[in-house]
């Protein structure tokens, strides 16, 4: 761990793992070997964990999810195993610059968006605490496609992320499981009368384990990730090749090795695919197969199943584990019906992400009983035997039934994933507390009513490490002189930063810290974008997926309405407009908000009127070293969805956690958020959930208020009559007909006043620095709950009953 052993190190791998030297070696080539040297110190701590896991035959969690968005590891490993100061001394005496070669890596970008990042805030945490947790996922040979911005438009690119190796993964070929596929369902009777079946003539699949270590701030805990990838069956059959075709073998390997080639990248509707169905059962199958072989090591008999397993299913994506288990333990392990439902329902919990209906998965049953035919059988057991408890329990309501039904008969017959999940599970979670109530309220209303208690909320949180400690050094050295450091394991420490807020030392100091990080944003978009940003403007950042109700398109009309102003000749606080984000392949709508964002830039840019006051950035494929980049830039954070539409965001929490004022609507963490630093801290707006209820009940007639405000109309106008694509003057018809002639489904109109008055107070409170300054400390001061350290323990507490393993 000292220079001179990293050093030794360093000069050791570039040898030996990369067959360079010193004056031929790339960049590359020193991130490779100190990848190796970090990779060294994280094993044996990584071992002497599984043993102590082992030893104590402690209960563990389990993390069911198709997503695990990491980012980089080399920065976030280092920092975790205390290696920054050597690392970074060894590499410099060594003639290298740690950023330059950290800069190397590829994102590991295995997710989407907000449930990805979540889940791998989840695995610091867990590691942090010493929890004995395991994620299990998917290793996609292509992650998050890389986006870029042509001609206005976004273009997808595969992001090949593993083609220079990745250092962090150890692929265990010898960790095999079949799953299989297709096939058919074969019924035979035992001769003591009890029916059995046999799921034969199936197509095998192979998932082979890859392990990623997952270190905990201060190095003691190393848990694992362990995602699968799909091999085919066929190399392990000889005869295959022997007897058939051998071209056609091999092709058809290709074909089941496609099954873990690609995250899909659609967060916003179901789509429905058969390869997604097919990933969501392969990677349930293969962690199913392999926790119970790992219980089987110890226990004999199944009775103690739930007390050393806990499955935490991150959304609806993994939830045919439910019928999965449940074909375990009945058809392979031979125990009854009711033990097996027993176990089943205490060893799972759910977690939904999402109220948007068109987001919750539903499968055709004709196509689940191709693909599965077994676990389609004992759907409709689970479900008659529900049905069954609820006729019971609320008898001669037949439309209660149809609603809970685990199967919707409505348009085609399909299976419901989320009540699958539901009453497979012991506790079901939303993630923020609004986002909870409305569950109960509304998508799940049926539920909380015939077991009220089971839906409870978990309020998400991201990690202080990877979003303070690493992503803002300056600001992180700030507050340690101050405070100590405490905080990166306790955020709640923050709190101590309430009493220097009016301190003119410290405002300081901050305000500096915050200028530097928009010096290095600036310098990016100047070197990448060749636009001119003016780092004592107003920053104000809007990063998240590209949605409808995200509302980036408020955004615009905010820039749009500035615009028009100075080109009146106002002058206000000058302003830079910074929006990221990707918008899913298929999503129309989405790929044209992002052109307009492109467009208008376009022509405020490049007005001479409007100079430096104010600037619309657009910056392509934001992904998580890009936010690592912009978060520690903010003054501003928008998160001004609809009221009753985000189910928590954790961006919000990211960006004020770095000093960002909000401003936002009522809606998701927002509201916590809020209670949190003080009303007089955050910037609030807009119709609250009740209002857009109340709005809807009386007939919401956007129109109204196109007319009612000139700014608004204005705006509208210039879009509609191509303003911003005098080539294409009908190119954003689709926008303003969905805002003005289709409903206006996100009451972007009705909330354009308020968000536009809002944004007046912003501009005024800018023009005070000193005010703003103490209002962002306060900012930082109140994020303590929303270090998902926090949620963690609630989840091991409340839901997991599982306790950390320290020595
Ligand atoms: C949804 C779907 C729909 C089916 C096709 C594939 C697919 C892939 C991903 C998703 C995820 C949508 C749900 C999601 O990301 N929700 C976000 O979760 C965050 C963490 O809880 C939360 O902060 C965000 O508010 C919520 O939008």
């Amino acid at each position: 761990m000292s220079v001179e052993g990293v050093s030794a190190s360093l000069t050791k791998h570039l040898i030996y793992s990369s067959s360079k030297n010193l004056p031929n070696a790339t960049t590359r080539d020193w991130f490779q070997a100190a990848a190796h040297v970090v990779r060294d110190r994280l094993v044996e701590r990584w071992m002497a964990t599984m043993q102590r896991y082992y030893e104590h035959d402690s209960k563990r969690i389990y993390y069911l999810s198709l997503e695990f968005l990491v980012g980089r590891t080399l920065s976030n490993a280092m920092l975790n195993l205390g290696l920054d100061a050597q690392l970074k001394t060894a590499l410099y005496e060594l003639g290298q610059q740690y950023e330059k070669v950290a800069e190397i890596e590829s994102d590991a970008a295995l997710g989407n968006g907000g449930l990805g990042r979540l889940a791998a805030c989840f695995l610091d945490s867990m590691a942090t605490l010493d929890l004995p947790c395991y994620g299990y996922g998917i290793r996609y040979e292509y992650g998050m496609f890389r986006q870029s911005i042509e001609n206005g438009e976004q273009v997808e690119h595969p992001d090949n992320w593993l083609r220079y190796g990745n250092p962090w993964e150890f692929p265990r070929p010898e960790l095999l499981y079949p799953v299989k596929f297709y096939g058919r369902v074969v019924e035979y009777r035992h001769e003591d009368g009890s029916l059995h079946h046999h799921w034969v003539e199936t197509d095998d699949v192979m998932a082979m384990a890859y392990d990623t270590p997952v270190p905990g701030f201060g190095g003691k805990t190393v848990n694992n990730m362990r995602l699968w990838s799909a091999k085919s069956s066929r190399d392990f059959d000889l005869r295959y090749f022997n007897q058939g075709n051998y071209i056609q073998a091999v092709a058809d390997k290709n074909d089941s090795e496609n099954l873990s080639k690609v995250l899909y990248p659609d967060d916003s509707t179901e789509v429905g695919r058969e390869l997604r169905l097919k990933q969501q059962y392969f990677f349930v199958s293969a962690s199913l197969q392999d926790m119970l072989f790992r219980y089987k090591k110890h226990a004999d008999g199944w009775a103690m199943l739930p007390e050393k397993i806990a499955v935490q299913l991150n959304d609806t994506h993994p939830s045919i584990a439910v019928a999965e288990l449940m074909r375990l333990l009945v058809d392979v392990h031979k125990l009854s019906w009711d033990e097996a439902w027993g176990l089943t329902t205490q060893i799972f919990s759910y977690t939904n992400h999402t109220l948007m209906p068109e987001a919750l998965e539903t499968w055709p049953v004709a196509f689940f009983e191709r693909l599965l035919p077994r676990h389609l059988q004992i759907i409709f057991e689970i479900n008659y035997r529900f049905m069954q408890q609820v006729m019971h329990q609320f008898p001669g309501d037949g439309e209660l039934l149809r609603r809970l039904s685990l199967i919707d008969e409505t348009n085609g017959r399909r299976v419901r994933m989320s009540h699958l999940a539901i009453v497979g599970s012991h506790t079901v979670n939303g993630v923020a507390a609004l986002h909870t109530e409305l569950m109960k309220r509304t998508i799940f209303a049926d539920f909380e009513r015939i077991t009220p208690g089971k839906i409870v909320n978990m309020t998400n949180g991201v990690t202080p490490r990877r979003w303070l400690n690493q992503a803002n050094p300056g600001l992180a050295a700030l507050i340690g002189t101050r405070i100590g450091n405490g905080w990166i394991t306790d955020l709640d420490q923050l709190k101590e930063l309430r009493k220097l807020a009016d301190e003119d030392d410290f405002q300081t100091q901050f305000r500096a810290v915050k200028h530097e990080n928009k010096v290095r944003l600036a310098q990016l978009i100047r070197s990448q974008l060749c636009i001119e940003v003016n780092p004592a403007s107003l920053f104000d950042i809007q990063i998240k997926r590209i949605h409808e109700y995200k509302r980036q398109l408020l955004n615009v009309l905010h820039v749009i309405t500035l615009y028009n102003r100075i080109r009146a000749g106002a002058d206000g606080m000058p302003r830079t407009v910074i929006i990221a984000g990707k918008a899913a392949p298929g999503y129309a709508m989405a790929k044209c908000i992002i052109r307009l964002i492109n467009d208008v830039a376009d022509i405020v840019n490049n007005d001479q009127r409007v100079g430096n006051q104010l600037k619309l950035v657009f910056i392509p494929n934001y992904d998580v070293s890009n936010a690592e980049r912009i978060v520690p830039a903010a003054d501003l954070s928008e998160q001004i969805s609809t009221a009753g539409t985000e189910a928590s965001g954790t961006g919000n929490m990211k960006l004020a956690l770095n000093g960002a004022l909000t401003i936002g609507t009522l809606d998701g963490a927002n509201v916590e958020m809020r209670e949190e630093v003080g009303s007089d801290n955050f910037f609030l707006f807009g119709l609250t959930t009740e209002g857009v209820e109340e709005l809807s009940r009386q007939g919401y007639d956007p129109m109204r208020y196109y007319h009612a405000s000139a700014e608004l109309k204005q705006a509208l106008d210039m879009i509609s009559g191509g303003y911003f694509c005098s080539d294409e003057p009908a190119r954003y018809q689709p926008i303003v007909d969905a805002l003005l002639h289709q409903g206006d489904k996100y009451f972007l109109l009705a909330d354009y006043e308020a968000y536009v008055a809002c944004q007046d107070t912003v501009s005024a409170l800018y023009q005070d620095q000193k005010e703003w300054t103490r209002r962002a400390i306060l900012n930082v001061a109140g994020m303590g709950k929303f270090s998902s350290d926090r949620t963690i323990k609630e989840y091991a507490e409340r839901i997991w009953h599982v306790e950390p393993v320290t020595d």
